[in-house]
Formats: structure tokens, C-alpha cells, sequence
């Protein structure tokens, strides 16, 4: 089951650290409806965090672990964020499907993403060329979802047409990467992942409003 999309803002929570967090979730968290961890912020501030944050605020943690090693490895990385309580974890889709299979299955109830396309430069290099590949063994391994690059709208788009209507579709690069807020969602994705438009503001709670009153439109 897809997580519930209210303003269809997933909170890429790439602050410093641990006070930073929970001053901009004070203000923003209600205009949220998915709130995602990077490695910095975990490896500053420790694992619990998630577990804090959780529980504070009650929105899905989407663990962007981007797991990308051998199964026996990526499995104890997807078990310890589903016991700090994460909902999610987001993983590599070149790690092979013996891998993905596995991580699956580690992953029980967390919800796994398979990462299709990098948004930077670079994602057009390798990843953009199994962009498609991915999508379809999200689909064929019934993954929770991808992840997708916003910044490039006819991805999103061939991505939903290959994964269908059930997976959900998260979406990096909008806002600070060049990506339009609602283009993303426009284009057939689930929620926009937005994090400097938001946290670099110098009015976080003003930034993440125009960001939720910019892709109201984009919502069904
Ligand atoms: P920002 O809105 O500040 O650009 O943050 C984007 C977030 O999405 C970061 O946590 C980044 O690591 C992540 N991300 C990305 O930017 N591009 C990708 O292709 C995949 C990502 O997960």
C-alpha cells in the first residue's frame, strides 16, 4: 500500500545535526507527509534518531541508505534501519537481482525503493542507461517503489509507464537540483523529495508553504 500523500512533500532531512533536525521538523513536519534520512545526518547524530524522529512526529522515515553491497551486507544495513523503525530504505538497482531478491526479503514490511537514475550529471553517464531496466525489475520483483530523477520530467513519466500504477514513485532533484516543484508529481510520480529549498531557507516554515501551495495543482 502506498504511504498517504497529502501535500506530496518528502523531507529530505540533510541537516547537520540532531537540533538542527528537530527545530526545522518543529516547523515544518506538519507540511510533510514523508520525512527521508540521508547518511550524514544518521552517521553525526546515530541510528536512534530515526527512532526519535519517528515517533515525534508520526510520518513514515524513508531510510536513504541507498544500499548497493554484497546481500549478507545490505541485509544487516536493511534490518537495523527497520528496528530503528524506519518505514522505508532506499536501494541501488545495479546490485544485481540475487541481491535485490534478498534485500526484499530482509526488508519484511520495510517498504523497499529501487533507485532507477541518479539526478546529478553523472546519472546520465551509467545510470541513465538502465534507467528502464530497473524500473521493470521493481515492478517484476513487486518493490514498494523507485526512485526517479524529478529534474528530468520525461523520465518520471516512461518510469510510471513501465512500473505501472501500484509502485510508488519518489522523486530527488527538485528545487536545488533545477527540478519545478509539481513537475514530478505532473509527470506520474508519488511524492517530491525536496530538501535545500526547504532547510537552506532563511524562513524554512515560508519555503516549505510555497513548496506544498506549488504542487497543490499537480495533486489528484
Ligand atoms: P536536495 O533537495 O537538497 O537536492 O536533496 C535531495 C536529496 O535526495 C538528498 O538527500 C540526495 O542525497 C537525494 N538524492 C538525490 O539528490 N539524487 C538522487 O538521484 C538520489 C537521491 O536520493
Amino acid at each position: 500500500m502506498k504511504w498517504e500523500r497529502k501535500t506530496g512533500i518528502v523531507l529530505a532531512l540533510d541537516v547537520a545535526e540532531r537540533d538542527e533536525a528537530f527545530r526545522l521538523l518543529d516547523g515544518v513536519a506538519g507540511m510533510v507527509d514523508v520525512i527521508k534520512f540521508n547518511y550524514p545526518l544518521v552517521l553525526a547524530a546515530g541510528l536512534d534518531i530515526i527512532t526519535e524522529v519517528g515517533k515525534r512526529y508520526g510520518k513514515p522515515v524513508l531510510a536513504d541508505f541507498k544500499v548497493a553491497d554484497v546481500p549478507v551486507t545490505n541485509n544487516r544495513i536493511i534490518r537495523l534501519a527497520a528496528e530503528a523503525g524506519a518505514a522505508g530504505i532506499m536501494v541501488h538497482g545495479f546490485i544485481g537481482i540475487d541481491a535485490l531478491r534478498s534485500a526484499l526479503e530482509a526488508a519484511g514490511e520495510l517498504k523497499v525503493f529501487i533507485v532507477t537514475q541518479l539526478t546529478n550529471p553523472g546519472g546520465l553517464e551509467f545510470t541513465a542507461r538502465f534507467t528502464e531496466e530497473f524500473a521493470e525489475i521493481a515492478a517484476f520483483l513487486d518493490a514498494a517503489g523507485v526512485q526517479a530523477p524529478g529534474n528530468r520530467p520525461e523520465v518520471v513519466k516512461k518510469v510510471r509507464e513501465i512500473v505501472g500504477p501500484e509502485l510508488m514513485i519518489v522523486c530527488c532533484g527538485i528545487g536545488a537540483q533545477g527540478g519545478k516543484f509539481g513537475g514530478a508529481i505532473g509527470a506520474g510520480a508519488d511524492f517530491e523529495i525536496v530538501g535545500r529549498a526547504i532547510y537552506q531557507s532563511p524562513d524554512p516554515v515560508r519555503a516549505a508553504a510555497g513548496v506544498r501551495d506549488a504542487i497543490a495543482p499537480f495533486l489528484k
